[in-house]
């Protein structure tokens, strides 16, 4: 197996005209893939980086690093990461609309980028290559890739929040966006609540289908899942133990001797919520005025992105806030606040994690934290204070910490009163269970966990090859020539897309064609069996030689003939007691509507909020089974319809009819895509070759994933068919 991995920057830094690997979670558990695999990085190795030393560095990244550099260019820099990324999708991602600044020069350069990067990713991959794009960076470039090669197995994987759709609506792009991640087969992000998010802004930005699991896009399948990242536990433990973190761990413990020490660490962003820690640090002091002389806040607030505005800004209040706490609270014998504003050797973190008192962790919002995991990795004896913000990813994982609202000044001050006090066996107690968790669910176990799902949903694209089997099996089953064939199509959903409003749903110039065709092609005989009305039936069908079938099998029209009834007899008392419900329905549901046919009620849904509409229909149904248990009707949960009907008609029923039509040795095929469907689809005759559009339980044999394969299914059957 080859996987590439692509993210905004390579592994890489340049220090003293040399290029050294950097290390961190995602480089280690990677890593770890290439003892068996090939591996290789694609990424911005960072810098400005002379046209004339390019060569030599690119020989070196790839050859002794595994690593394909992107050069950006200062404006490209610009445009893409200081402007699209880090200040228009960074603060949208983070639930920061006022900090969101969007220019479409921005957006083109990250399309530029995105289009560089995919370039290169596509130079180096052969077919059938794993792909895995990291982070909102990229957000365009797994549809690039799978449009330019559809043979690769494409995962994403979001390391920052997914927000609320109505935060997501906010972003000028978000189509582009949405779009070019769904090229993925596989996208996963840190918690579930993510997920949820992502998949609401799908169905109400792009109106796509999906479930929990998956979302259906065209012909395409992209999975969903939750894989929350971890840390290289082990090696955190290794180091933690290393000659190089006890000198450190020596001078700090002469240092900070008979001091508590309060913890933090994190890039200086505002997603981080440092300005709201000072305040509760500043109202801790004020509490607590006889430990002002024997506590010490250590902030490693290390500088980020200090080409965006709002980060200079950010950089300034808090260095402010932090001189005016410490001018207020200072003695000469300690100075409360250490503001280390810039990032320290790794050995020296692991060193100040280990003598931490307690980590000191309140982002507003993030992704997960990984800093939060850092300082548990670092506490061998099981002791140690956790205070975690319930906003982080971490919290979901993590939670014996003591959670904490950010935004809750006092309750933070409180927190580390009472943290700072808490026993060592409550410390032990708390902190060994998530250290288990963290040695358990390693970086390691994440890359594995989202590769395995991967691969497992690479398997589900092969899958939908049902098509090809179906193909297969009916045009064998087509030989000799002239042998006739019999279709029982049904339209929505199977022929034809669903549109919002379903009479915008007429067949188009295309399907016109196809109709044609199958109308001039001696051998094929066609029915139409549709949920849908004689009228809309005669109105787009009426003139080809095609049987219909009208309202799920109430009404059959043969051939050339006039339409007549299934069933003559069939009740439908029964639908004035339902009718009332199905009004109120529609009057508590702003978009759905109710339509009666003569054999049956429909509640329509597609055009209400999608989730909405979902709830309501669930009660609905909840509500017409109560209420209609000694009626002669099913009911049907279609797509973004409930559909109540006689229990005397059926699509099977009328499909049953027309098979006896069937000459010995024909061939039948019988297509749909919907819960009314399965009636038909359940039969069972020989060469009758059921098969069920798109996903979803099912009586068929067969699967093709979406109408457009049903239609060039159809030509293929056409083409043979005709052929001498
Ligand atoms: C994004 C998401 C998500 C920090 N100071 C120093 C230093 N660090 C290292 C830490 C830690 C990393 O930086 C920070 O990781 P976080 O997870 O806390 O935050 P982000 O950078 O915002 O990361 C986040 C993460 O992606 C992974 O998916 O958890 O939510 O925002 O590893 O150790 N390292 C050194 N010196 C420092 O001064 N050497």
């Amino acid at each position: 197996m080859k996987l590439i991995t692509v993210a905004n920057r390579l592994p890489v830094t340049f220090r003293d005209n040399a290029i050294i690997r950097s290390d961190g979670g995602l480089v280690s558990a990677l890593e770890g893939v290439r003892r068996d695999n090939e591996l290789i990085w694609v990424g911005w190795p960072g810098g400005d980086v002379p046209q004339e030393g390019r060569d030599a560095m690119i020989k070196t990244l790839r050859e002794d690093l595994g690593c394909e550099p992107v050069f950006l260019s200062a404006e490209e820099r610009e445009g893409y990461y200081d402007g699209f990324s880090n200040a228009s999708l960074w603060p949208i991602l983070h639930y920061m609309p006022d900090y969101m600044e969007y220019k479409d020069e921005w957006f083109d350069a990250y399309w530029q980028v995105n289009r560089k990067f995919a370039d290169t990713v596509l130079r180096v991959a052969q077919d059938g290559d794993i792909v895995w794009v990291q982070d909102y960076h990229l957000f365009l470039l797994p549809e690039m890739l799978a449009e330019a090669n559809p043979t690769l197995r494409i995962g994403f994987f979001l390391h920052t929040p997914f927000p609320s759709y109505e935060l997501f609506r906010c972003q000028p792009r978000r189509q582009e966006l949405l779009r070019g991640v769904l090229g993925a087969q596989l996208v996963g992000f840190h918690t579930f609540g993510y997920l949820r998010h992502f998949r609401s802004s799908l169905q109400r930005i792009l109106n796509v289908d999906s479930n929990l699991n998956q979302v259906l896009w065209g012909d395409h399948r992209a999975r969903l899942g939750v894989f929350p990242i971890g840390i290289d536990s082990h090696g955190f433990g290794k180091l933690v133990k290393s000659d190089e973190v006890a000198r450190f761990r020596t001078e700090i413990d002469a240092q900070y001797a008979d001091h508590r020490m309060v913890l933090s660490v994190e890039r200086l962003d505002y997603s981080k919520g440092i300005p709201k820690k000072l305040q509760a640090i500043e109202r801790f002091l004020e509490l607590y005025p006889e430990l002002v002389d024997s506590i010490n806040f250590v902030l490693i607030a290390v500088p980020s992105r200090e080409e965006v505005d709002t980060y200079r800004d950010l950089k300034e209040s808090v260095a402010q806030s932090v001189g005016h706490i410490n001018g207020r609270f200072a003695t000469v014998r300690n100075i409360p606040v250490n503001f280390i504003n810039r990032s320290v050797p790794f050995a020296e973190l692991v060193a100040l994690y280990s003598r931490a008192d307690m980590a000191l962790v309140t982002p507003l919002v993030d992704g997960m934290n990984l800093v939060a995991k850092e300082y548990l990795a670092c506490r061998e004896n099981g002791d140690g204070v956790l205070l975690l913000s319930e906003f982080a990813g971490a919290a979901q994982e993590l939670f014996s910490a003591v959670l904490v609202n950010p935004y809750d000044i006092d309750g933070v001050s409180r927190a580390i009163a009472d943290g700072l006090q808490m026993h060592i066996d409550e410390q032990r107690e708390r902190v060994l269970p998530m250290r288990q968790r963290i040695l358990e669910y390693n970086a390691d176990r994440w890359t594995e966990d989202f590769l395995a799902h991967l691969d497992a949903s690479s398997d589900d694209q092969q899958a939908t090859a049902g098509y090809q089997s179906a193909r297969r099996d009916v045009l064998a089953a087509l030989q000799p020539p002239g042998t006739s064939l019999h279709l029982f199509l049904d339209y929505d959903g199977t022929l034809r897309e669903f549109e919002r409003n379903p009479l915008d749903a007429v067949p188009t110039a295309e399907m016109r064609d196809l109709f044609r065709q199958l109308d001039a092609c001696a051998d094929c005989h066609v029915f139409i069996v549709s949920g849908r009305s004689q009228s809309f039936l005669d109105a787009h069908f009426g003139d080809y030689r095609f049987g219909l079938v009208a309202e799920h099998g109430y009404w059959v029209r043969l051939p050339g003939a006039d339409w007549t009834l299934l069933k003559n007899d069939a009740d439908l008392s029964w639908k004035a007691q339902i009718m009332p419900i199905f009004q109120f329905h529609a009057l508590s549901t702003p978009g759905s509507s109710v339509e009666e046919k003569r054999s049956a009620l429909v509640w329509h849904y597609r055009k209400a909020d999608p989730e909405f509409g979902a709830w309501k229909a669930n009660h609905l149904i909840g509500e017409l089974t109560e209420s209609i248990s000694n009626l002669p009707v099913e009911i049907h949960h279609g797509k973004c319809i409930v559909e109540v009907n006689s229990q005397h008609i059926s699509k099977g029923i009328a499909v049953e009819r027309a098979m006896k039509q069937v000459p010995p040795g024909g061939v039948a095929v019988c297509i749909g895509d919907d819960q009314t469907d399965e009636s038909m689809l359940q039969l069972r005759f020989d060469n009758f070759f059921p098969i069920k559009v798109g996903e979803g339980a099912t009586a068929a044999t067969y699967r093709i994933p979406s109408p457009k394969k049903v239609r060039a299914f159809l030509s293929d059957l056409i083409a043979a068919a005709k052929a001498p």
